[in-house]
């Protein structure tokens, strides 16, 4: 690199991904002496251009936060010993194994958390280590978020993680509902400068529509803002869908001949005319009318929604229908419709059909909740692990997450985690959650590992692949969150604790090179030994990336395709590589059985029921609590560096002027809350950014308790607003967890 010869020697300049957000933002990080000492957008990043947000230019303060574990933990009579690898792992072994062999496989859950999206070894090592536990108690933070998505894509396209992207950098209209991304930097949407897209959306004549009961910021730029009532998302979507019918706007254009089910929908929305759901949207009939004529008239429109559609009482039916109206105005998979991206490190798809997707292959034990993707909803973990019998969970595994913060109910939880017999936590940080651990084992730094946002660039408004190398080196004593997961899997499937990581990752390697190399009709079939050979460099996640870009879309195939990506090939753009924009990728990444998109599944069409009895009854009129979050923070887990939660605090509770006159709350006042599970007491903030009716507090606050070890989080505690969130319930057919719309008391 020529731009370093004119700095000192000892300074040079390194690129690498921001992992903490779904932006995927390029960084370019100064090291000087070895020590990262400042953190820039990276102009040259060929998806950001130089964007990034307060975080991203904190992750060198996270990295050196003198809090941050380096070294596993052992609580030994109440307190905490720092301790070598081995002696951890051997003390995990003796704490969980006996549990194990004692009362089945089932008594050990897992706790996944957020941030195992955002790493290479949290997407690809982790199904290996369920697989070698076996046991049914898997949850994660996907039911505290965006599980009713993965059953309506799994239930219209036959598999869950078919997701479609808004186009926003060539759509003519974006309806946005529930989701704040000039504030959360985008969901299920992955793009870099919200901000900056949506403005140039905005400049090249295209409309922004925003559906929030809160006047977020996002709702600040857009042209219209409808402040729903909360919950009234999916009555607003029938009512578009009914309008569409009504008028003739249903044109699905291409995607006919690829759909099944048209004449069920207009039977299902049927009761839903814009009257009659005015009552549960709070929008006035005629804005129902024009929006949809909008939409359908638009050169080209998407519909896209996040949270606050999402973990609401109807999740999943309100997922589906954001597409149901993305393709009855055959809006799906055109550009500047809903598209789906080709990533780089998944094989394209060409021919339509497959086997499908089920939901329910178990149960929970306590409340027979059913299992999606391989997991049970965190709304009844407290319920496996509170209540005895045989399948109990009485040891816990947390990766990467923080319950006690993040899952609804939490006192509850906290009193939970308190009572289990052993717990292990995979984390950074001694916070609300790990310091009911026997054992923390924390992974290497963000600046000591490499990235490629596995998770992310499915869901990438561009096709983009960008893999960046640790910036500092990890030191000799601290272990990378593979290594880690994968001796975890070597105890729970019986191999030791001793036995290292390797002999897990080459089992994990040789079961996916298998998976292509024994296929009758691959063009590698029979090519084990070479593959494995042609990678014999590399380990872990490095590996798995390795052969994933190779046999992806775009890809050398291992000699097949001379000239196509690799992981050194990709290595040689530390700015990234953009693949283009998003391609239709309709018939051939359809994998119901029929090959079509089922307009019409059978959950969906029995929810519909459960939707009509809420529109005739709806719930008499109390004040409901939504949430939000701000730029500075990062679901709970950032409290503790200084720059993020500096100035006015945060955690307040946001009322509207005529509520707070109705209740006698005066602004900066302290209020109550109260809601069937629990009880708070926050700052007021009196302000006519929400509707009537509706309050709004953040989630991720209340670190100050006892034995937490953040120094600057506990200053800024704040309050947990998920005291107030009411684990049972939750939309029925997903099984997610209800965060937005919890009904409250609020009083001086
Ligand atoms: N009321 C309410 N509750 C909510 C939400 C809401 O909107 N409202 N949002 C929900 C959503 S969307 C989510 S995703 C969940 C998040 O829920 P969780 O994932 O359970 O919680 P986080 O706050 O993300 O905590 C992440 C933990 O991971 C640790 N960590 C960070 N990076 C790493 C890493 O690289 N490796 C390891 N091993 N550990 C790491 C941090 O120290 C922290 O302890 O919260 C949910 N809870
Ligand atoms: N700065 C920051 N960025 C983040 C995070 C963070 O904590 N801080 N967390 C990350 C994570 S894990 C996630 S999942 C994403 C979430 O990303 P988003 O979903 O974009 O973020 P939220 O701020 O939760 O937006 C939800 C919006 O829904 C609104 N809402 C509440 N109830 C309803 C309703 O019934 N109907 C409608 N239409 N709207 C409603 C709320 O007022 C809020 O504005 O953000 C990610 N990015
Ligand atoms: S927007 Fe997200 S990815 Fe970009 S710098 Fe901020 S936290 Fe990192
Ligand atoms: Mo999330």
């Amino acid at each position: 690199m020529t731009s370093q010869s004119n700095l000192t020697e000892d300074l040079r300049l390194a690129y690498r991904t921001c992992p903490l957000c779904e932006a995927t933002c390029g960084l370019e990080i100064a090291i000087q002496n070895g020590r990262a000492v400042s953190v820039r957008g990276d102009k040259d990043d060929v998806f950001s251009r130089g964007y990034l947000c307060p975080k991203g230019a904190a992750l060198a303060d996270l990295h050196y936060d003198p809090d941050r574990l380096r070294h596993p933990l052992i609580k030994r009579n109440g307190d905490w010993v720092e301790v070598g690898w081995d002696e951890a792992f051997a003390a995990i072994e003796s704490g969980v194994m006996p549990i194990m062999d004692k009362l089945g496989r089932d008594a050990v859950g897992v706790y996944a958390g957020n941030p195992c999206a955002h790493t290479m070894a949290g997407v690809l090592c982790l199904r290996p280590l369920f697989k070698g536990l076996r046991s049914r108690n898997i949850f994660s933070a996907s039911t505290v978020d965006q599980m009713p998505k993965h059953v309506s894509s799994g239930l219209m396209f036959g598999h869950p993680g078919t997701i479609p992207v808004p186009d926003i950098d060539r759509t003519h209209f974006l309806l946005i509902l529930g989701a704040d991304p000039l504030v959360s930097n985008g969901s299920l949407a992955t793009a870099p400068d919200w901000p900056g897209r949506l403005r140039a959306l905005k400049r090249r004549g295209g409309k922004l529509v925003v559906v929030d009961p809160r006047t977020s910021q996002t709702a600040k730029l857009a042209h219209e803002h409808l402040r729903i009532k909360p919950g009234g998302d999916p009555f607003l979507l029938m009512a578009l869908t009914w309008v569409l019918f009504e008028e003739k706007g249903v044109n699905p254009g291409r995607l006919s001949e690829h759909i099944i089910g048209v004449d069920a929908v207009r039977e299902l929305c049927r009761p839903f005319s814009p009257e009659a759901v005015e009552i549960r949207t709070g929008i006035d009939p005629s804005i129902v009318y024009r929006t949809a004529r909008e939409v359908a008239s638009a050169p080209s429109a998407a519909v896209y929604g996040r949270m606050g559609t999402s973990t609401v009482e109807f999740g999943s039916l309100t997922q589906w229908l954001i597409d149901v109206v993305n393709i009855l105005t055959g809006n799906l998979d055109r550009p500047g419709g809903a598209m789906f991206p080709t990533p780089a490190h998944m094989p394209r798809r060409d021919r339509p059909g497959g086997k499908g997707w089920t939901l329910g292959r178990w149960k929970s034990r306590v409340k027979g909740l059913h299992e999606v993707m391989g997991e049970l909803p965190v709304c009844t973990l407290c319920d496996e692990i509170e209540t005895p019998g045989e399948g109990q969970v009485q040891a816990l595994l947390t990766v990467a997450s923080n319950p006690v913060i993040a899952l609804p109910n939490s006192d509850r939880v906290d009193r939970a985690l308190a009572g289990l017999d052993f717990m292990v936590s995979v984390d950074f940080y001694l916070n609300a959650s790990t310091r009911h651990a026997h054992v923390i084992l924390p992974p290497t730094g963000p600046l000591s590992t490499a990235q490629y946002d596995v998770a992310f660039y499915n869901l990438s408004v561009r096709n983009i692949a960008n893999y960046s190398p640790p910036v500092i080196p990890k030191p000799d004593d601290e272990m990378d969150k593979w290594e880690i997961l994968y001796r975890l899997d070597m105890i729970f499937s019986g191999q030791g604790a001793l036995s290292g990581a390797a002999q897990m990752d080459d089992f994990i390697i040789s079961i996916m090179v298998d998976g292509l190399a024994t296929k009758e009709g691959s063009p590698l079939f029979g090519k084990q030994r070479e593959i494995l050979q042609a990678m014999k460099d590399l380990r872990g996640p490095d590996r798995m990336l390795d052969f994933m870009l190779r046999t992806g879309a775009y890809g050398d195939g291992f000699g097949l395709n001379p000239g196509g990506l690799s992981l050194s090939r990709l290595k040689e753009h530390p700015h990234g590589m953009d693949l283009g924009p998003l391609e239709p990728r309709i018939p051939g990444i359809l994998r119901t059985t029929s090959g079509k998109i089922d307009m019409a599944p059978d959950p969906m069409v029995t929810d519909v029921r459960r939707l009509v009895e809420a529109m005739n009854h709806p719930e008499p009129g109390s004040l409901v609590l939504v949430g939000r979050r701000h730029l500075r923070t990062n679901n709970s887990w950032m409290a503790n560096i200084p720059s993020l939660v500096s100035g006015p605090p945060r955690c307040v509770l946001q009322v509207h002027p005529d509520d707070a006159s109705r209740l006698g709350l005066a602004d900066g006042a302290t209020a109550a809350v109260k809601s069937r599970t629990g009880r708070i007491a926050v700052p007021v903030e009196i302000t006519a950014d929400i509707r009537p009716g509706v309050v709004s507090l953040p989630h991720g606050w209340g670190h100050d308790l006892p034995g937490v070890r953040m120094g600057v989080a506990k200053t800024h505690g704040g309050l947990n607003s998920n005291v107030l969130s009411d684990d049972e319930r939750f939309d029925p057919l997903s099984n997610n967890a209800v965060l937005n719309g919890i009904p409250v008391e609020v009083s001086p």
